[in-house]
């Protein structure tokens, strides 16, 4: 369950949805994915519909991305990363540039692009967020259908 958030039922057949999944931290991006794709299929999106992309790094998400709404593959995109501060300063340059590559792509394209990246402080925090009831996969998916129609109204 979603702290704070409530989604109304919506209809997403017909819409085109795109999954940007980095490979890094997989364990964690790996069920996350699963909860986008669960929520898109409860929500009657078809597996025909459902574009999945898999790049390297979350660095990476926002040019695969892009290349989706390039390409005009899809109606909504959910780019999915799961970045975990290390000792360097490696973290605080890629989970901001990731955040505002995903503002822009958002800005720029008319495309959604939902914000599907955990920065978290630990491993704990990334199991927390990716597993079972609060996997934030099943959200995130729903909001890319929500935003899907919202641009198609
Ligand atoms: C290099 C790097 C590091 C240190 N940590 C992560 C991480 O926690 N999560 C993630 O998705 N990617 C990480 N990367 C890889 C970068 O995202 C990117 O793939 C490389 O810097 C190459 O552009």
């Amino acid at each position: 369950m979603t702290k704070g958030i409530t989604f109304e039922p919506v209809n997403g057949e017909g819409l085109r949805i795109g999954i940007v999944k980095a490979r890094w931290n997989s364990q964690y991006t790996d069920p996350i994915a699963q909860g986008v794709l669960q929520a898109l299929y409860d929500s009657g999106v078809l597996a025909k519909d459902v574009v999945e992309l898999e790049v390297p790094g979350a660095y990476e998400v926002m040019y695969g991305a892009k290349h989706l709404i390039d390409t005009n593959q899809v109606d909504a995109i959910v780019c999915i990363g799961v970045l975990i501060k290390g000792e360097s300063l490696h973290f605080e340059y890629i989970s901001e540039a990731v955040s505002l590559g995903i503002k822009d792509l958002n800005i720029i394209s008319g495309v959604p692009v939902v914000f599907g990246i955990l920065t978290c402080l630990n491993e704990a925090q990334a199991e927390a967020r990716s597993q079972g009831e609060s996997n934030h996969g099943y959200p995130w998916g729903q909001t890319a259908i929500e935003m899907a129609l919202l641009c198609k109204s």
